[in-house]
């Protein structure tokens, strides 16, 4: 309590300073003078929630999308397919990756990029790949059984999906590159070896499909955002990498009436997709990432069992991510953000 009141003036002075002298450190605020203002101001547009519902109905009804599966192949080419139709230039990343158990893994991050030329760009990314066995400690039902991954997995792309679709009816300059990563989610339980997880961004992230003038300047990677009642605390490693990042989504995402998802709370680190991005390829990227802080593994109940599925979705938690993203996006290109 003594603490929260202690720090919190100065953390309102260094917002205040940041926003004042318009420079931070972690790639997020540029106001160089190469970079050429936006033509003309494009409005941010209205995230569809129901669209984004429908794309996680759609991902689940392949069946869980597990490396070297039919239903996995499947998805991928629909979701190829979907980002082409949106206009977007899509490289699909193919890679081999060995899985803890030995296994290998035919993957492929699915790339969408959107002004492929922009020297301006940002990265969003999710993970499109669910989980081969439902192994939490607090449902011992089908542990053996792959799961459907409504949230772990499908919420994200969902949510990207949609943002694509507004990228394409409300076109803006900068360039936008939304990447799926696979392979995510065939860690060893437990958690350990956090290592054995997210073998997609380790790739990516040592493969950039992109270089120089075009490296995404900063990335926001989502990860289980349609869970009825989520709840996003600013992410540690999000927080030690990207901080200034933080406070401005966090800030808008308040400031547009979410403060109940994007709570004033920090939460611990999650070895998660992003954790690759900064400490690999060196691209500043936040985690949006539901934890509930009640539950005995912290993700909430249905995290890694059979009841993630289309049960637990509300759309209007996939609403509170898609419509700040996507404020984040457009203020971006705007020169606003
Ligand atoms: C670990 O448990 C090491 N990482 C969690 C990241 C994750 C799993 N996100 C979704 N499922
Ligand atoms: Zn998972």
């Amino acid at each position: 309590m003594h603490l929260k009141k202690f720090i919190l003036p100065f953390a309102l002075a260094g917002l205040l300073l940041a926003g004042l002298s318009g420079c931070q450190s972690d790639g997020s605020g540029h106001s160089s003078a190469e970079e050429a203002p936006p033509e003309e101001k494009v409005a941010v547009p209205k995230f569809e929630r129901d669209s984004a519902y429908l794309f996680v109905e759609r991902q689940l009804a392949f069946g869980p999308r597990v490396p070297n599966t039919e239903a996995h192949r499947k998805c991928k080419e629909w979701l190829v397919e979907k980002f082409n139709s949106y206009g977007a230039k899509v490289i699909e990343q193919d890679f081999q990756a060995e899985a803890y158990t030995g296994e290998r893994l035919n993957a492929t991050n699915i790339i969408a990029q959107f002004n492929p030329e922009a020297t301006k760009r940002i990265v969003l990314a999710a993970h499109w790949d669910s989980r081969p066995f439902a192994d939490s400690p607090i449902n011992e039902e089908r542990k053996d059984e792959p799961i459907l991954g409504a949230d772990d997995g499908g919420s994200g792309v969902a949510v990207l999906l949609e943002v694509a679709r507004q990228l394409q009816a409300h076109p803006i300059d900068m360039g936008v590159d939304i990447v799926l990563f696979d392979a995510e989610d065939y860690g060893e339980s437990g958690g350990e070896r956090a290592e054995t997880y997210a073998l997609g961004s380790q790739y990516w992230s040592r493969n950039l499909h992109v270089s120089g003038k075009q490296r995404p300047r900063y990335g926001i990677l989502l990860d289980m955002v349609g869970a009825r009642g989520a709840r996003f605390p600013r992410e540690y490693y999000s927080m030690q990498f990207a901080p200034q990042l933080v406070r401005k989504v966090w800030t808008l995402a308040q400031n547009m009436g979410y403060g109940n998802y994007f709570v004033n709370d920090t939460g611990g680190g999650i070895t998660d997709d992003h954790y690759f991005v900064n400490t690999i390829a060196k691209i500043p990227m936040i985690d949006i990432i539901n934890r509930q802080p009640g539950t005995q593994t912290g993700f909430g109940e249905h995290w890694h069992t059979h009841d993630d599925d289309m049960d637990i979705i509300d759309p209007r938690t996939l609403r509170a991510v898609g419509q700040v993203v996507l404020a984040v996006v457009y203020r971006e290109a705007n020169g606003e953000f």
